[in-house]
């Protein structure tokens, strides 16, 4: 279609859906008439994907997950639609700045990090691969929380990307759902009835999710929240108006905002009612669309397959079971049979502080029928495998990981090791009851956002080079090993990452008006704040190289620039004082005139997809350097990988296997093994020794401890040099020493372009696998048992 016609489908968008004159358009306003002329192209292949879901009683799989990080929409849909040619011209003909108006979609935060992009990354390749799904989730009113930094220091405000509308939504007034909370619970006719004590009222919008090409569309239904009866009449009449609209503001507290912490505090109320209200929710509406398209319940293994997103939604287990049993009347084994070979969970991580647990009072008092079911599940888990057995229902509490794997079918880590170590430590006397339930599904990332959207230009050479099969079929990528040895391709490849690099840097210029020399390494580490990922063993490095450059400043050192982005939970004192440090080295280094040349560090606040994508296509450097056994895989590793960054890194999660993919010299390991570290730990004093043992780290430690880099308050960092010399259950200072080697050697290797250039090439051209189109393939192989997507449905034909 020539772009004039796209141009005038904008047009009557503004005219018609926005009210506005051309002449009175503001960037929100033409970035709304785009989104809605792009949204119309998805529409029909949606509505086609559906019906062809729908009349070939496809099975579909549900994804059900408490956070999509979804970020902006649009350029995603441009680009998965081919229509950037056209969007670009047509907006230039209208005298409109396209970058300009794409820059003005708020992210949406839907999620906290690694988990909730994950579900994100899914969706899209569902769509691509054509396979029948639907993600479900809650449509929080406010997401993550906008990060600002105060003097170095964590601040955090509102989110509010629901202020200006939402252009990819459509509202479902129509489908709705009375949740039900608390009450009582009493038989009749041998039948158990719950009467909940408050309802509230669940309500569908849905937004489309389109896959390459825009053959076929899957759809994101997330749950908003509002009350039964949203409003008090007789407290209006009677003058309390306040009062009168009560009930609607707590109901709609359920979906109000996204829960910050991603691994650390548990326990609120509140985000159980988050959990039951968009599960229940989501299995009525699973339900129901069954029973519009089959009559026999038998059936629904073969037509549902469920995927829990972590814990989040482990109440799946007892609600599907209590609408077969309770509400449909079917016999309570057979019950339970159904739901387990319906549901899935995914394992995100093994750190004891983020596996949920409630109190039994809690959900007793929440969810009393639910809680009468998990122990009725429990007997009938220990009567199928008598002898040693596990328990949900334990010491007055509920473990929601133990009760997700009994309900599951299918349990799955996230890459080899994590899933080796489920089985080996949180899940090991499951797993010997249960040896075939755990199976690996290695994480990935669609191409499509992270290498042809975020990065035009290597998206552009590798096309001219391999053709571009490569988007939907990414070990395709391998072909570019031909021509790794070709000069002109290595000098191309180069030319693409300095430009991203001059990119990165105009843009940190204007926004933190701090200047960097692309020609730098760009070493960057990016991901929310934790100690097991240790953003400290990078600034601690960062000192101890910033005193030996002061030592010996006309020395030929590596120039660098440290990035580092990312958030920490509000409530995660120590994560706060690691960002209020790396802030406080930064203003120094920055400002020293003898070494700055050689060594800065930037922090740009508020990090979220929109920056990761703007960060991973200029990085030279991928720091991936948690505790070894503590990420569980990790995905920015993977977009580094592609985008042709060098990793530095631990055997830690995916990073093995990037490593094992694109071969040991072209990755940069340190640090001790997951064995190796727990080994550690029963050393006694292990961090006295390593800071005793090697010199650099006792001076770079001195010098924080001392305040260097906080004089107004000498004393700031005593509490990290205290952690990292005493308890260090992480182990910062046992891994520093041969961090500090890992980083000299690269240092060295940087400074052999040619070479550098060349390996940066083969991560490229080796990290095909990490698509996330191929971790959907798996599944629906080992997991989901699905051969009916439109592949192969094409494939048949
Ligand atoms: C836990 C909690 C606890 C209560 C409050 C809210 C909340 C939200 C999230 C979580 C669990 C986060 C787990 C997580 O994000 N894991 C990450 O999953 C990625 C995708 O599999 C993986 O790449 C990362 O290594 C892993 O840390």
């Amino acid at each position: 279609m020539p772009h004039t016609e796209f141009r005038s489908e904008i047009l009557r968008h503004l005219t018609y859906t926005l009210g506005k004159e051309a002449e009175m358009a503001t960037r929100y306003d033409w970035r709304m008439a785009l989104s809605y002329t792009v949204r119309d192209r998805i529409t029909e292949s949606w509505h086609d994907a559906m019906r062809t879901s729908r009349d070939g009683r496809m099975k579909r799989v549900y994804y059900l997950s408490m956070e999509f990080l979804i970020g902006r929409l649009l350029e995603d849909a441009v680009v998965n639609l081919r229509l950037d040619k056209q969007a670009e011209a047509a907006m230039l003909d209208l005298g409109v700045d396209y970058d300009a108006v794409v820059a003005t979609e708020p992210d949406a935060a839907l999620g906290n990090g690694g988990l909730g992009r994950l579900a994100a990354c899914f969706l899209e390749s569902l769509s691509t691969i054509g396979t029948p799904a639907i993600g479900y989730g809650i449509r929080y009113e406010h997401g993550l929380f906008r990060q600002t930094f105060e003097n170095g220091r964590q601040m955090e405000e509102p989110e509010d990307w629901l202020s200006q509308r939402h252009a990819w939504e459509f509202e479902r007034p129509d489908v709705a759902f009375e949740i039900g909370f608390g009450g009582e619970v009493h038989e009749e006719n041998g039948r158990c009835i719950w009467t909940p004590a408050e309802h509230v009222i669940a309500s569908a919008h849905d937004t489309p999710v389109v896959g390459w090409q825009g053959s076929w569309s899957n759809t994101l239904r997330l749950w908003e929240a509002r009350a039964a009866h949203a409003f008090d009449l007789a407290a209006f009449n009677a003058g309390r108006y306040v009062a009168a609209a009560e009930p609607g503001t707590l109901a709609r507290t359920i979906s109000r905002v996204l829960y910050p912490d991603d691994t650390t505090e548990q326990g609120k109320e509140l985000r159980l009612k988050q959990e039951y209200f968009f599960t229940a929710a989501s299995l009525r509406d699973i339900l129901a669309r069954f029973e519009r398209e089959h009559d026999d319940i038998a059936l629904l293994p073969e037509k549902v397959a469920i995927q829990l997103n972590d814990t989040h939604p482990a109440i799946a287990g007892p609600e599907l079971v209590r609408l077969l049993h309770d509400e449909r009347g079917i016999e309570f084994n057979a019950s339970v049979d159904l739901a387990r070979r319906c549901l899935n969970y995914t394992n995100h991580t093994l750190l004891p502080e983020a596996l949920e647990r409630w109190s039994e009072g809690l959900m007793g008092r929440l969810l009393p029928r639910h809680l009468a079911l998990i122990a009725r599940i429990d007997e009938w888990h220990a009567r199928l495998n008598p002898g040693r057995t596990v328990t949900a229902l334990e010491h007055g509490q509920v473990k929601m990981g133990e009760l997700s794997f009994i309900m599951a079918n299918r349990v799955n880590g996230v890459s080899a090791l994590h899933t080796e170590l489920m089985k080996k430590t949180v899940f090991s006397e499951l797993h010997a009851l249960h040896p075939e339930r755990i199976v690996n599904q290695t994480n990935g990332v669609t191409p499509r956002r992270w290498v042809l959207s975020s990065n035009p230009r290597l998206s552009a050479l590798t096309t001219d080079r391999i053709g571009e099969g490569w988007v939907d079929d990414l070990e395709q990528l391998s072909r570019l090993e031909d021509h790794v040895d070709d000069p002109a391709f290595l000098d191309a490849y180069s030319a693409a990452k300095r430009a991203n690099k001059e990119d990165l840097a105009a843009w940190v210029k204007d926004s933190l008006g701090e200047k960097i020399d692309p020609a730098a390494m760009f070493d960057i580490q990016i991901k929310r704040l934790h100690e097991y990922k240790r953003q400290h063993l990078n600034i601690i490095e960062t000192v101890a190289l910033w005193q030996e450059i002061r030592d010996n400043p006309n020395a030929d050192w590596t120039p660098r620039v440290k990035i580092f982005a990312g958030k920490a939970a509000p409530g995660y004192v120590f994560a706060k004082e690691i960002i209020h440090l790396i802030n406080d080295v930064g203003r120094v280094l920055n400002a020293d005139s003898v070494t700055s040349k050689f060594l800065k560090v930037i922090y740009p606040p508020n990090y979220n997809v929109t920056l990761a994508e703007r960060l991973i296509p200029a990085a030279d450097l991928s720091e991936q350097i948690s505790t070894a056994g503590k990420e569980a895989s990790g995905t920015g590793n993977m977009k580094f990988a592609l985008n042709g960054a060098l990793t530095v890194g631990t055997l830690d999660g995916a990073n093995v296997e990037i490593r094992e993919r694109v071969g040991a010299d072209n990755f940069f390991l340190f640090g001790m093994t997951a064995e190796e570290v727990v080994e550690r730990r029963r050393v006694e004093n292990h961090a006295a020794r390593a800071v005793a043992d090697d010199p650099r780290l006792a001076r770079a430690l001195e010098a924080i401890r001392s305040g260097v880099f906080s004089p107004e308050e000498p004393d700031r960092y005593h509490g990290v040099v205290a952690n990292v010399t005493g308890p260090d259950y992480f182990l910062v200072s046992s891994d520093f020493s041969d961090y500090w080697r890992a980083q000299r050697e690269v240092d060295a290797a940087y400074r052999d372009t040619a070479a550098w250039t060349r390996a940066a090439a083969l991560n490229t051209a080796r990290s095909g696998w990490f698509s996330s189109d191929r971790t959907i393939r798996g599944y629906m192989a080992d997991i989901w048992d699905i051969r009916s997507s439109r592949a192969f449905a094409t494939a048949a034909e």
